[in-house]
């Protein structure tokens, strides 16, 4: 049994695909766990399918926890529930950006933490209703002594989904690599309020993008040993920008819906980190500012 904690479009993309009766979400305290969790799922340019996953019920142990939570909400979702768990169950972060799953692995240092990246794409467009909007491939790596054996045994379990799962020994490199591109592309679209592509024409990116790579190329080198020019992170980030041209970020979803941004884990992450390295980055904190702004309006 697979145990799933965070039933937004990430979670419940994880329970649709896996093997009917092998999943279960985790319930927060206090929630109930007598309902399952039903939704429809459009699978990528497959057909419509109706899901049904129940909730995990005391007592059930399972081999991997996913934990699917947006990265703010992360530690304290987890901290609500771990202690139900043996120490020696793996659990595997998907969090987005930089230092959620850090602050998870050095509060449980004693248990295998593993994190993920992920370049599958989900999301909601209307209550009830999963769309898997794109394929990709997911990453997955340890971050504490002891999960460094149970990589294989989660890239097996999650393998049985059909998506293409991979195990990366270097995950927080990876991470960086994602990182870099959210860093680029998520922040100006919350604040332009438009679609990935439309960024690329905008003043404040033009003006800004550069120095921002300048930022990123001295932050990544420093952290994790990543040498990259500001000109080739530039140019990732504007390809992924085309690609994905007509997505609305998470970002800008999140400022659109009301909800918390995933700013401090990005490029707020970016500028704490700037900091304690002594690499002055003016225009991450402009943008980590500028975001919170709009958030708190
Ligand atoms: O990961 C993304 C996000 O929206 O968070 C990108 C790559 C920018 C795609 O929308």
């Amino acid at each position: 049994m697979i145990g799933i904690l965070g039933a937004g479009s990430l979670g419940r993309l994880w329970g649709a695909v896996l093997p009917v009766g092998s999943v279960a979400f985790i319930t927060r305290p206090g929630e109930p766990t007598d309902t399952d969790l039903s939704y429809r799922f459009r699978s990528f340019e497959g057909p419509e399918s109706a899901v049904r996953v129940p909730f995990l019920k005391a007592g059930d142990e399972p081999e991997l926890i996913l934990v699917t939570t947006k990265a703010g909400d992360t530690l304290n979702a987890l901290a609500g529930v771990i202690d139900q768990f043996p120490v020696d169950i793996p659990i595997l972060l998907f969090q987005n950006g930089l230092g959620s799953q850090q602050a998870v692995a050095a509060r449980w240092p004693e248990r295998p933490i593993l994190a993920a990246s992920t370049t599958e794409g989900a999301n909601r467009p209307a209550p009830g209703l999963l769309v898997h909007a794109g394929t990709g491939d997911t990453w997955v790596g340890p971050l504490t002594e002891s999960a460094g054996l149970c990589v294989n045994g989660a890239v097996a379990i999650l393998a049985d989904s059909g998506l293409a799962i991979h195990s990366e020994p270097a995950i927080l490199q990876r991470l960086w690599q994602k990182l870099i591109i959210n860093a680029g592309i998520n922040p100006y679209t919350a604040l332009l309020n438009c679609a990935n592509g439309e960024i690329l024409s905008a003043q404040l990116y033009q003006n800004t993008i550069d120095e921002l790579c300048r930022e990123l190329s001295e932050l990544m080198s420093a952290a994790v040993q990543l040498r990259e020019t500001p000109e080739s992170l530039r140019q990732r980030i504007e390809q992924v920008a085309r690609k994905t041209a007509g997505n609305t970020s998470s970002m800008r979803a999140d400022v659109l819906r009301n909800r918390p941004t995933e700013i401090d884990f990005i490029n707020g992450y970016l500028t704490k980190l700037g900091k304690e390295l002594g690499i002055d980055t003016p225009v991450n904190q402009m943008l980590t500012e500028r975001v919170k702004q709009l958030s708190s309006h």
